[in-house]
């Protein structure tokens, strides 16, 4: 088992009612590495680009519209099965079928405002990833408590 990259984004729903310290609180706690983050202003051009696999949904134009209409914050996430741990810290894409304890259940009531984006799979790790971030932006430091984290030396795997 290798470490995996996830990408998560803060959407502006998150910024604008101050969750931010809060979900980066959950990150780190868990254990997961932040290997980058930036705020950022995302254009209508890259939004089309993120969410290309939901063009022909009725809700395309809204999920555009509101993704551009403030700050996010991405992150990449690194850490022993990432894609799936930050799913599952997330719950799930409507807020009421979350349990308490996720961060959409514990921080979200609808489903087009949902707090949190996540990377559903390894391959759309990468293309988030590189969709938001230089290589040169990602850090490859170790948390001071990695040999806690992972007793068996895990190798990191990009
Ligand atoms: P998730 O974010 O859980 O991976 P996706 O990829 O199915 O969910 O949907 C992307 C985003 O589109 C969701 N986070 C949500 O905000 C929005 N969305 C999904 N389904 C609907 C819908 N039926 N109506 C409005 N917005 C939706």
């Amino acid at each position: 088992m290798t470490l995996e990259r996830t990408f998560l984004m803060i959407k502006p729903d998150g910024v604008s009612r101050g969750l931010v310290g809060e979900i980066v609180q959950r990150i780190e706690q868990k254990g997961y590495r932040i290997a980058a983050m930036k705020m950022m202003t995302i254009g209508p051009d890259m939004a089309r680009d993120h969410y290309a696999e939901h063009r022909t949904k009725p809700f395309f134009g809204d999920l555009v519209s509101f993704i551009t209409s403030g700050p996010v914050v991405a992150m990449v996430i690194e850490g022993e099965r990432a894609v799936d741990g930050i799913r599952a810290m997330m719950g799930r894409t409507e807020p009421k079928d979350s349990p308490p304890g996720t961060i959409r259940g514990d921080l979200a009531v609808n489903l087009s405002r949902n707090v949190v984006h996540g990377s559903d799979s390894q391959e759309s790790a990468k293309r988030e990833i590189s969709l938001f971030f230089h290589e040169g932006e990602q850090n490859d430091n170790t948390r001071a408590d990695h040999a806690w984290l992972y007793p068996i030396q895990k190798k990191k795997d990009r």
